[in-house]
């Protein structure tokens, strides 16, 4: 994990002053770190008399986490965000961490744009015990949310997850179908899925976003060498990140730490 950005950061905070500022540019900008966040990172450092703290510090402050806190019964979550991000592994992940708290937890197969989707969904929902709400293929993605919300009422479940189809690009069909559910079923918290490894390209997603999330789980962060996506997406939207991924199995959801980000690039 980020193990060419630390490389890189390791040689650039030794070098004397007047090489750092382009080496450090450089080094950020190769790791897929957004211009404006290279601007403010490099701002921080120039005059200071620690290099490394002061990258660190300036990489702790730009970095926000949040914490997932269930309150209210249901408690509605919706997980959005564009194709094979991560959106119903995810899902499965949250499921997965709930029921270890106790929680029961309802599924919404929301993303009825794909007839593979809901399969995939169901397998998930199968293996972890979870009940599923689906309709068919093509079905209104909002009323499928709204009947896994009146489930959950009904039987008195903690939390209903809900998993809405991506595209392949930011889309304005997409956004009005998920500001549809948004309108139908008032979800408590929106959390945009975004891949890691797909860097700058994360941050923009998240930026189109921006005004329909609470926040962010960036996946994928095992397989990801470069942080930028990570580093980037609170400093850019201002919202936090509640959750890495880290791997493909239901166990591999890490509270987003940005402490535990510096450590790992070793600052
Ligand atoms: N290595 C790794 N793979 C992941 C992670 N999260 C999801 N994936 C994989 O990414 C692919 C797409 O995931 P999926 O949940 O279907 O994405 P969706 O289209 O957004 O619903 C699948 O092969 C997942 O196993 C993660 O944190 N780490
Ligand atoms: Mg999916």
């Amino acid at each position: 994990m980020f193990n060419f950005l630390k490389k890189k950061l390791q040689r650039v905070v030794k070098l004397p002053r007047k090489d750092l500022i382009p080496e450090l540019e450089m080094a950020l900008l190769e790791a897929g770190v957004s211009l404006e966040v290279v601007d403010d990172l490099v701002e921080a450092i120039r005059g200071s008399e620690d290099q490394r703290a002061a990258l660190r510090d300036a990489l702790l402050k730009g970095m926000k986490s949040a914490r997932l806190s269930v309150e209210g019964r249901p408690y509605v979550i919706m997980l959005v965000g564009i194709n094979g991000t991560g959106k119903t592994t995810t899902l499965a992940k949250l499921a997965h961490l709930l029921q270890k708290q106790g929680k029961r937890v309802v599924a919404a197969g929301a993303d009825t744009f794909r007839a593979a989707a809901i399969e995939q969904l169901e397998e998930h929902c199968n293996r972890l015990g979870v009940p599923l709400i689906k309709q068919r293929y093509g079905a209104d993605p909002a009323a499928v949310a709204y009947d896994a919300v009146e489930h959950a009422r009904a039987r008195g479940a903690d939390v209903v997850l809900i998993d809405t189809s991506g595209r392949l690009h930011v889309d304005s069909g997409l956004m009005r179908e998920l500001e549809k559910i948004r309108r139908v079923v008032k979800p408590q918290l929106s959390l945009l899925v975004v891949d890691a490894t797909t860097g700058n390209d994360a941050v923009e997603q998240a930026r189109a976003f921006s005004s329909l999330v609470d926040g962010f789980i960036v996946s994928k962060a095992d397989v990801d060498e470069r942080g930028g996506a990570i580093i980037s997406i609170s400093a850019v939207t201002g919202k936090p990140v509640y959750f890495l991924g880290v791997g493909q199995g239901y166990g591999d959801l890490e509270e987003f730490s940005p402490r535990k980000v510096v450590e790992r690039l070793g600052l």
